[in-house]
Parts: C-alpha cells; sequence; structure tokens
C-alpha cells in the first residue's frame, strides 16, 4: 500500500526555475559544494515524532489530520503501518537518515517487560526496513516525559524509584539505537528542571541527572556502542525551567559534572530564541567550546512565545547556521534533524512533503551562501583585523598570561587613550546581502 500517493517514485531537483511544488529548486543532493555534496554536508533527518505521529492536536483542540497508517485497532500493526509510511516517506524524499524516541515506534506496553517487547518487535522491524532501502538511522532517544509517572521529571524526580524507571528506559532505548546502528543517542530533559522553587532541591536534581549520564557513558562502553552522545538544551516548556537550559549553562554543567568528554550538543533553533539567545550565538558558543554536535532544524514564531517547531524556511537563518557547520568543519556523527511539523490546517500527506522540501531548499540555499561568504573573505578579514592587536607584542602577551595591572598601567602611560575605530555594523549586514539579495 502507498501511504504518499501524491509522489510516484521520488521528488526530483528541478532548479530554481521550476514552479512544481512537489520538485527541489535549490536541493540537488549530489552538487559538490566546496569539496563535498550536499548530501554529505546537510545529512538531513526526519523526525518520527512530527511527521509520522503528529496529529495536529494543540492545547485548545482535537486532532486534525487522519492518517492511513494510523487506522489499525491492533496497536503493534499500527505501530508497523507507520514504519512502513516512515521508510517510504524517507525513500520518496531522497534522505539519509530518520530520529525516533522509543514510545515513537512502539506503544506502551501494559507492565515494563511488555513495552521492552513492543520495542523489541519494532526494533526488529526497523532494522529490516533500514537494510531494504538503505535509510541510517542519525539518532535515537528516550521518551521520559509523556507518562504520567515523569510528571514531576525522570533522572530529577524526588522518588528514585522513577530515577531507576527512566535510567531502565534509556537501556533499552540505548540498545535499540545500539541495534539499529545509529550515529547518536540524545538526551533532551523535557521535565529535568522545576515547575516551582517551593518544592525543588536544585543542586540535588542536577547531580541526579549527572547520575544518569554518567551511567549512560558506563553502559555505552559496556555494550560496545561507539555513537555520540548528545544533550539538547532547551530553557522551559513543558517546566518552568530546565537545567540544561541553553549552551553556556550545558557547558557549566557537563564541566560541574565531568561530563564533557562524553557528550556534545544537539541545538534546536526554537530552543534558541526560547532561551532569548539567536540561533547564531548557540551555535557559535558551542563551536568555539568544541561541543557542537548536531542541529535539530525547525523555528519559532517571532509572536508566538512557545515552541511551535514550524518549519525552517528562512535563508538568513540557514546561512547563519550553514557559516557555523563549515567554520567547524562539517558534521561528523550530527545532521540536520527537522523537529518540525507541519500546522494544524496542514491536514495532507501533501503538506508533509512541501514542509520538507521547503526545508531541504532553504538550508541547500543557505550552504551554497555560507561557502561563497567563506570564499570571498572579506567577513573573516574583516574580523581578524579588528583583532589584530591580540596577535603579538602586549595583547599575546596578556592572552598568554604574562602581564599584570602594573604592565597594564605603565602601558597605559606609554600610549595614552586609546584609538577608536568603526565596528562597522551596517557594512558587514550589506556584505551579508551581496550574496542573500
Ligand atoms: C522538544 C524536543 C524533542 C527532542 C527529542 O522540544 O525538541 O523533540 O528533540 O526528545
Ligand atoms: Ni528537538
Ligand atoms: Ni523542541
Amino acid at each position: 500500500m502507498a501511504y504518499f500517493p501524491e509522489v510516484s517514485s521520488k521528488v526530483a531537483y528541478e532548479g530554481p526555475g521550476s514552479r512544481n511544488p512537489l520538485a527541489f529548486k535549490r536541493y540537488d543532493a549530489d552538487k559538490v559544494v566546496g569539496g563535498k555534496t550536499m548530501r554529505e554536508h546537510l545529512r538531513f533527518a526526519i523526525s518520527y515524532w512530527h511527521t509520522f505521529k503528529g496529529t495536529g492536536s494543540d492545547p485548545f483542540g482535537l486532532p486534525t489530520m487522519d492518517r492511513a497508517w494510523d487506522a489499525s485497532s491492533d496497536p503493534i500493526q499500527r505501530a508497523k503501518d507507520t514504519m512502513d509510511a516512515a521508510f517510504e516517506f524517507f525513500t520518496k524524499l531522497g534522505v539519509d537518515f530518520w530520529c525516533f524516541h522509543d514510545r515513537d515506534i512502539a506503544p506502551e506496553g501494559a507492565t515494563f517487560a511488555d513495552s521492552c517487547k513492543n520495542l523489541q518487535i519494532l526494533t526488529d522491524y526497523a532494522e529490516q526496513k533500514q537494510k531494504e532501502t538503505g535509510v541510517k538511522l542519525l539518532w535515537g532517544t528516550a521518551n521520559l516525559f509523556s507518562h504520567p509517572r515523569y510528571q514531576a521529571g525522570a533522572a530529577t524526580n524526588p522518588n528514585p524509584d522513577v530515577f531507576a524507571y527512566a535510567a531502565s528506559q534509556v537501556k533499552h532505548a540505548m540498545d535499540a539505537t545500539f541495534q539499529l546502528g545509529g550515529q547518536g543517542y540524545t538526551f533532551w530533559g523535557g521535565r529535568e528542571g522545576y515547575d516551582t522553587l517551593w518544592n525543588t532541591k536544585m543542586q540535588q536534581e542536577r547531580a541526579q541527572f549527572a547520575a544518569l549520564l554518567h551511567m549512560a557513558v558506563d553502559y555505552k562502553k559496556q555494550i560496545g556502542f561507539t555513537g555520540q552522545f548528545y544533550i539538547e538544551p532547551k530553557p522551559m516548556e513543558p517546566t518552568k525551567h530546565q537545567y540544561d537550559s541553553d549552551t553556556e549553562a550545558c557547558l557549566n554543567f557537563l564541566r560541574e559534572f565531568d561530563l564533557m568528554d562524553h557528550l556534545k550538543l544537539n541545538l534546536e533553533t526554537n530552543h534558541a530564541t526560547l532561551a532569548g539567545h539567536s540561533m547564531q550565538h548557540e551555535m557559535r558558543a558551542a563551536r568555539e567550546a568544541g561541543i557542537l554536535g548536531s542541529v535539530d532544524a525547525n523555528t519559532g514564531d517571532e509572536l508566538l512565545g512557545w515552541d511551535t517547531d514550524q518549519f525552517p524556511t528562512n535563508v538568513y537563518l540557514t546561512t547563519q547556521i550553514m557559516l557555523e557547520l563549515l567554520a567547524m568543519g562539517g558534521f561528523t556523527t550530527g545532521g540536520l534533524n527537522f523537529d518540525a511539523k507541519v500546522r494544524r490546517q496542514s491536514i495532507d500527506t501533501e503538506d508533509l512533503f512541501h514542509a520538507h522540501i521547503g526545508g531541504m531548499d532553504a538550508f541547500a540555499r543557505g550552504l551554497e551562501i555560507a561557502q561563497a561568504i567563506i570564499e570571498d573573505g572579506r567577513l573573516q578579514k574583516f574580523v581578524d583585523d579588528r583583532y589584530e592587536g591580540w596577535t603579538h607584542g602586549f595583547g599575546q602577551k596578556v592572552l598568554d598570561g604574562r602581564r599584570t595591572f602594573a604592565d597594564c598601567e605603565d602601558h597605559v602611560l606609554r600610549h595614552g587613550e586609546p584609538a577608536r575605530k568603526s565596528g562597522r555594523q551596517e557594512a558587514l549586514e550589506n556584505l551579508i546581502n551581496e550574496f542573500t539579495l
């Protein structure tokens, strides 16, 4: 059965002049940009939860989307049908990777053992599908936020019984990820925070979260899983405050609990903006600390203050993301995972294609623009010139820790009032526009 009849075989690249809504205008998978193909640079992944499990429901309304794969009355059959639909979609869209939570692919059972059995059945099914299609797993994760048992957190729960449940669930989700050859495993702490400090031991909860991560590091070694671990920062929602609130808070956490060698970050645009930062800021902070791992590619809405998880279509945004990724030398284990959902009114399966095609085209264009800005070199030259004083003499000695307050005073007495220079913000914004207009 074909769940996506609107695309008969594969979405094609037709180029910028095409007016076909079901064709790529910019994403040409095998086109080489700066020594690598677009496919190799961008490493697109589809998120199982939004694209195949999303229903269009919101806090005010019931589901709006009827999906043919969600029809069977047998939960395991329904899960298998959903997986058939997923792999049909991956193949027709021509993406190489997917991402999932344990509870996306297999239903929770009546007991923990039943849930594990369900997960095993669907993991085996996915393994078969991966073999047939060549599609690979970017990362897996455990859903430690939907079930009522996690109402007060998973690892950070006041009750150690819940910690044990969460850790056991992670163990099995890691097993599934390992079996599927996953290139990574993500920790997103949806409820690892607090709703009110009146009932919370904050530092202890942070230590509990670190304890779970250390167990995961040990287990990873034990089973021989070599994929990359990621933490996905988010400041709030569903909790009032999440402990892994942004890149810099995660850096502090990883350093405090001796986890820097074991985790990188999976950064999501809408989480960055919820934290009051730009994605460019989050990417820069992570890259310069050496812990930029992967990206959840989406965007928020300027006028809505929650995680709307929209598809990214803004070329300025994708250019900024690609500039940071190119500066890092590109992804290794990570990729661009569309952690994004179609709007409540976009009820047709065709809308899923429009959404992903638009996101892929926007990133392909961002990649080309970022590569052109780098090859042009003027932006980097301006920044290097601006900091030139730190590359030799007094500036260099300060950075090397070889100057004191007394040396600084001596410097001032000899050089007098410092020269001021324009920061050229407008000229640089215009320079970026030379490439984007
Ligand atoms: C939610 C998160 C979630 C993670 C995976 O806001 O983005 O979808 O990516 O648990
Ligand atoms: Ni995400
Ligand atoms: Ni999110």
